[in-house]
């Protein structure tokens, strides 16, 4: 395929004419936001003034040295909710499990693969299940590790200028149940899902956490709209971002640069939009990993935006940044904008087998192969299969409904003829007509990852 078609399927954002909707929505905002920093009108808590200065660059707006060095001292320390947090996540004591500092539940070798601070649910651990990611099997990313907070004590600061006269509301968790619940099935995904395979398919440089596929899981989440409680909260006209943020402990790079907790903004027309607070996960209370006892749930967007253990939102009159709206979660390299592209908003396109990497299936046996498809900027409308490196693709059957913001689970038979390696390909399409391309177009972090991944099996 060649490289441009690879291009226009990825999210950048800050270029023209080829994209979708809602997300040239995000860099018209990204824009103002850029140009109200400029005039001294935006807040950028704990990001440094070059790497604003580089946005500026990168999205052609002019940078005379007098307005971009104005500086605008970070506010006082926001009224966060701090109650409620206890000790750190033990270890895990079962021997059998992958050591992750920092997570609670238990971690099957059988179920996931550890990375660091996180760990990923392994595919073929999926096989059987229902259309929802069981719990106890649902991967973890987290930047630090995992509080343990109790919902007695725990409560939700809304608070900010883009409020009415600027007032702070306080929630408790049975003051969020009280209002009108919403339940919805959704992905959580991260935005490096996939990583690994921009070194082991394309050959390139990535930095962050090695994931395979499995950094992704679905669940019915039920909660209160975002809305509803900013409504209650005393919006005010001039509202623009709202910035969630969680209570888990300060994120230190490697390097040693506190970034502060872990917030994202978001513009104000998607907290509006679908946005859950979210208090369970598949009929249970959300368990501790997975940000117990509240959660912002992001429909079809990048996993950052759903924050774990959400103890405040500022809602702000100003455009807002944190790192992980500037530093991080920026598509950056040769072929962006020397200051990457716009925010990152929609997850993108994928599908994985549910066979664990060099699977060993019975030659000459009638085997149902068998995955998962999503896509944030659709429901998935097809997925093909093909068994022998892409000469030839079946279309798969589809086992479940197409929604937004979902996967489908899918189907396909296989006999392999003779023993001997093969390679597994499975290529969704989704409802805006975006396939899975052949590479996805390099970025320097790493996310994105919307390529067909090549999966070796062994016939024997
Ligand atoms: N407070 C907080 N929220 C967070 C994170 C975190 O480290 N701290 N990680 C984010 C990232 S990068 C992802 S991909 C998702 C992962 O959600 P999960 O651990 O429930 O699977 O949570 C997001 N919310
Ligand atoms: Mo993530």
């Amino acid at each position: 395929m060649p490289r441009n078609s690879a291009r226009t399927s990825t999210y950048t954002g800050t270029h023209t004419g080829t994209h979708a909707g809602a997300r040239d929505e995000e860099s018209v905002h990204d824009r103002r936001r850029l140009r109200q920093w400029l005039a001294g009108e935006a807040r950028a808590d704990g990001v440094e003034r070059r790497d604003m200065l580089r946005l500026l660059a990168a999205a052609g707006l002019a940078t005379t040295a007098t307005a971009a060095t104005a500086g605008f001292a970070p506010p006082a320390p926001a009224a966060a909710g701090t109650a409620g947090r206890t000790e750190r996540a033990a270890a895990p004591r079962d021997s059998s499990a992958a050591a992750v500092p920092g997570i609670v539940k238990p971690l099957p070798e059988a179920w996931f693969t550890s990375r660091g601070t996180n760990a990923e649910t392994r595919f073929e651990a999926l096989a059987g299940t229902g259309h929802h990611t069981p719990t106890d099997r649902f991967f973890v990313r987290n930047h630090t590790a995992t509080p343990v907070l109790d919902a007695n004590t725990w409560t939700l600061t809304v608070w900010g200028d883009g409020l009415v006269k600027g007032r702070t509301s306080e929630f408790t968790l049975d003051d969020l149940k009280r209002l009108p619940a919403t339940t919805r099935s959704a992905f959580v995904e991260c935005a490096g899902n996939g990583r690994s395979f921009f070194t082991t398919q394309q050959g390139q440089t990535v930095s962050g956490t090695a994931w395979t596929l499995g950094a992704v899981g679905v669940a019915r989440w039920r909660g209160v709209r975002l809305a509803e409680v900013l409504r209650r909260a005393g919006l005010s006209r001039g509202a623009v971002d709202v910035l969630p943020r969680g209570l888990d402990a300060d994120y230190v790079t490697a390097d040693g640069t506190n970034l502060g907790r872990v917030r994202r903004p978001l513009p104000l027309s998607k907290a509006l939009d679908d946005v859950l607070l979210a208090y369970e996960m598949n009929g249970e209370p959300l368990p501790p990993d997975h940000g117990h006892p509240v959660r912002v749930l992001v429909p079809s967007w990048v996993g950052i935006a759903s924050i774990k253990w959400v103890g405040d939102i500022e809602v702000s009159a100003q455009p807002l940044y944190s790192p992980w709206n500037t530093d991080f979660y920026r598509l950056f390299g040769t072929a962006y904008p020397e200051g990457g592209s716009a925010p990152l908003t929609r997850q993108t396109l994928k599908s994985a087998f549910e066979l664990p990497w060099n699977a060993r299936l019975e030659a000459a046996a009638d085997h149902r192969l068998t995955g998962r498809s999503w896509s944030g900027a659709g429901a998935i409308a097809r997925v093909d299969v093909s068994t022998d490196g892409g000469v030839t693709w079946q279309p798969a059957r589809l086992h479940d409904a197409p929604r937004r913001a979902d996967w489908v689970r899918w189907s396909a038979d296989w006999r392999p003829a003779a023993p001997g390696a093969y390679t597994l390909l499975a290529r969704a399409t989704d409802t805006t007509g975006r396939t899975q391309p052949q590479a996805t177009v390099h970025n320097t972090q790493g996310y994105l990852f919307d390529a067909v991944v090549r999966h070796p099996v062994q016939a024997v």
